[in-house]
């Protein structure tokens, strides 16, 4: 089957070709976006625990024109939005032993004084496909093991999709009465309740797939309202990823369309929002392909991460992003 993703990711590597993007950093602002410029980063998921932001991300390291090349997950912290902390990897794919490779999407959420740790990686042949694995760990920076030995959603899972990279991106979201609850997808957006002891899904998957959805969901609640905000692709008309969410009055919906968040990413075909509120202000991280490291140029496999303010008008819907240079640098 010819992939559209490979067609796309040709587009985006020839449209990365030529940026004078930022650099290594030297006197950037703190907070200034990008927000790591030695290395490449994607697919950012923030977690708070305490008066710490934990940023878990992928580390792009695609070569030339390869798609993506991605082996393991990084993890950054901050206090104030502005200066991080870098740890070592927290894990790679293939520690995930039924994995073969591709550090895809992720997030982590804390439940019973625990870290649990959801990641879309490449199963072995035995389940061919995309699949999502958990791991645990004591600590918000790992490193992370293996909480189940075997995928906790694979391809086969849910039978009406069209392709074997569906069943990507984990989002993860506990809700007032403590039940925690997983969604994910690439074209389909499904949702599952999680059992109490987070490594079993509980009762049936639904699809709840909004208008041009693409990728990457990410679920949060405010007040009494519930967003879900996903990498979205009208494909009639554009040709990278924008961020539009809908809401719902409880997280078994009925979901309302929004519309689009931001524009796409520059230079980027993806963009993966991840959202969370940090002392008292909400921020939405996103990714694009506008940094440069040494001699590589952004590209799809090649990204960084960003991070903007998300403001709300007083009706709960959220007011348009602008993926900028200055980020949380700049003056509110
Ligand atoms: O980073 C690999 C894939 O690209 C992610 O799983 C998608 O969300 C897109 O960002």
């Amino acid at each position: 089957m010819r992939s559209v993703w490979m067609a796309l990711a040709l587009t985006a590597t020839l449209s990365a070709a030529s940026p004078s993007g930022a650099s290594d950093g030297e006197g950037a602002a703190p907070g200034s976006n990008p927000l790591f410029r030695d290395r490449f980063t994607a697919d950012p998921a923030p977690l708070v625990v305490g008066d710490r932001l934990y940023l878990y991300v992928g580390h792009d390291e695609a070569q030339r024109d390869e798609m993506f090349n991605m082996r393991e997950w990084l993890v950054y912290s901050t206090t104030d939005m502005k200066n991080w902390t870098s740890y070592p990897p927290i894990m790679k794919a293939t520690d995930f032993k039924w994995a073969k490779k591709d550090a895809w999407a992720s997030q982590t959420i804390q439940k019973n004084g625990k870290f649990y740790f959801y990641a879309a990686v490449e199963h072995d042949s035995s389940h061919p496909g995309k699949a999502i694995g958990v791991a645990v760990s004591d600590r918000p920076t790992g490193p992370f093991t293996d909480a189940r030995g075997s995928a906790l959603i694979t391809n086969e899972m849910t039978p009406k999709g069209t392709h074997s990279w569906e069943d990507i991106d984990p989002t993860v979201f506990t809700d007032d009465d403590g039940t925690t609850w997983i969604a994910w997808g690439n074209r389909q957006c499904y949702i599952a309740r999680l059992k109490p002891n987070m490594i079993e899904i509980d009762g049936p998957i639904t699809e709840i797939t909004p208008p041009h959805f693409e990728e990457g969901p990410w679920l949060h609640k405010r007040g009494g309202l519930y967003y879900l905000s996903y990498a979205s692709l009208d494909r009639s008309t554009q040709r990278d990823e924008h961020v539009s969410y809908a809401t719902a009055p409880s997280i078994t919906g009925p979901w309302t369309y929004r519309g689009e968040l931001t524009g796409s990413g520059k230079y980027s075909f993806t963009i993966h929002p991840g959202i969370a509120e940090f002392k008292g202000d909400w921020y939405i991280f996103l990714h694009n392909a506008a940094l440069t490291v040494g001699d590589q140029n952004g590209a799809i496999g090649r990204r960084a991460v960003t991070v903007e303010r998300l403001l709300y008008n007083a009706d709960g819907t959220l007011r348009p992003v602008m993926q900028t240079s200055a980020g949380v640098s700049a003056p509110r």
